[in-house]
């Protein structure tokens, strides 16, 4: 099984390098199209765990071929949308919910800016167009109950067409009941939990992978590549951190992992209480289901305490401030993503440049997902509009996403299956090499995994 997952991931590598090195089309995203499509276009401590997964893959699913070059970028069939609008349609918003204070603003920030210098540029792309768009940023603070109440002011503004949002799970789940009852659209650059596309929510997508896959393919790599035969799981318990530790559990029991502990906490300082049967048990492993804010002061004091077991976890460890706040115990360690830092998108080499000059920082991980995110909700708005012949309903948004075709985004090209998935999703998996530049981090695999 070792040797088929390493064959699978390099496999996979070698297709996303060939990818990268010419396959795909590289989006400018300033720049206006120059040719048509060739086709026609057609967390917070609140947050309620999860039910238990039932149906998790035990073994990562096989990785296909990276995606195909898609027919066309974003700003091309947006381009060729736009030449079929008639009249001025005016000034529509898109909102952002994600935490811009607190202990996850960092990557909460980051999906902001993101969608804000997207749509920045689409007006720039569009401005002889009749149509522009208004970013409405909110600050959900990773809070479910925040989260809420913001999405029922953002359904109360007739002028908001679409949301781009969340970065925490259970905040997007608490928001898109009132989403659904608005027919409002949220794409999602971030948020991984199963149950986004698959609770009937309808108005859900999302351009990243899922807890189902993820958990599975970090067990399979902590049992093939890393060799650790016992672990014990701490999660967060919330619907993101306490799924996806589930997940992985569901993997390493069927596996033959040896689990020797499964916890959640809500702590975010003093870990004495957990961390003590931890040392007492002595894994080979320990799996965080969680965010950095509260893995980077776990992990520190888990080698203060002389604990010596490997780190492992999710995406939500995706952020340079874990390096910060772990210092050298995350040094050395792996973990998977659905987002990686941006050094890893070839297509958001300009991206980086423009986030750093307005921004004034390094873009983190999920923003040029965000990016890609409001650039989703401007082609089904653009789209809307011209089969409208005015404003379209926000309805006819939602119409508009579902019938998309695959488009590239500069973090890939994606095309959504019937639920809100991309049919094909990429997982990563990383090594911290230095925990004060996060660009730096090492690919140790890319997987292209469709939806299960
Ligand atoms: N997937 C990363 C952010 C955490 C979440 O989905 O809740």
């Amino acid at each position: 099984m070792m040797r088929r997952l390493s064959l699978l991931m390099l496999v996979a590598l070698l297709g996303a390098l060939l990818a990268a090195c010419g396959g795909a089309p590289v989006a400018q995203p300033t720049a206006a199209p120059t040719e048509p499509p060739t086709a026609a276009p057609t967390e917070a401590p609140t947050q309620a765990p999860t039910e238990a997964p039932t149906a998790a893959p035990t073994a990562a699913p096989a990785p296909t071929k990276a995606p195909e070059a898609a027919s066309g970028t974003i700003v091309d069939y947006v381009g060729e949308w736009a030449a079929r609008l008639s009249g001025e349609i005016g000034t529509i918003k898109i909102a952002s919910q994600s935490p811009l204070s607190g202990g996850q603003a960092a990557l909460g920030t980051g999906i902001r800016n993101g969608a804000e210098l997207g749509i920045t540029q689409a007006n720039a792309l569009l401005k002889d167009a009749g149509i522009q768009f208004e970013l409405a940023p909110f600050d959900d603070q990773a809070k479910p109950e925040v989260g809420t109440a913001n999405a029922k002011n953002i359904v109360s503004d007739a002028d908001i067409l679409c949301v781009v949002g969340h970065l925490n799970s259970g905040v997007a789940l608490a928001s898109l009941p009132d989403y659904k009852s608005a027919s409002l659209p949220m794409v999602s650059p971030a948020n991984t939990n199963p149950n986004i596309t698959e609770g009937g929510y309808e108005v859900a997508f999302r351009i990243v992978g899922r807890d189902d896959v993820q958990g599975t393919v970090g067990e399979q790599f902590a049992r093939e590549e890393l060799k650790v035969k016992s672990v014990y799981i701490i999660h967060d318990t919330t619907a993101y951190g306490q799924g996806v530790a589930e997940f992985f559990r569901q993997a390493a029991e069927a596996n033959g992992l040896e689990v020797l502990g499964f916890e959640g906490t809500e702590e975010k300082s003093d870990f004495s209480a957990i961390l003590t049967p931890i040392l007492a048990a002595n894994p080979d492993l320990i799996y965080f289901g969680g965010i950095y804010d509260q893995a980077g002061p776990l992990f520190r004091q888990a080698r203060d305490r002389g604990i010596t077991a490997q780190f492992l976890g999710p995406d939500g460890l995706d952020a340079a401030d874990l390096g910060k706040l772990a210092g050298d115990a995350v040094k050395d360690m792996h973990y998977t993503s659905v987002a990686a830092p941006v050094s890893q998108f070839p297509n958001a080499a300009r991206f980086a440049e423009d986030y750093k000059a307005a921004y004034n920082a390094d873009a983190p991980p999920f923003s040029a997902q965000a990016y890609d995110a409001s650039h989703f909700c401007v082609a089904a708005i653009v789209k809307a509009a011209a089969d409208a012949g005015g404003k379209p309903t926000r309805a006819q948004v939602l119409a508009a996403l579902k019938s998309l075709p695959e488009l590239l985004g500069i973090t890939g090209a994606y095309k959504f299956n019937g639920k809100g998935d991309p049919e094909v999703a990429t997982y990563f998996v990383l090594k911290v090499v230095d925990i004060n530049d996060w660009n730096k981090n090492e690919l140790v695999a890319r997987l292209d995994i469709p939806a299960p």
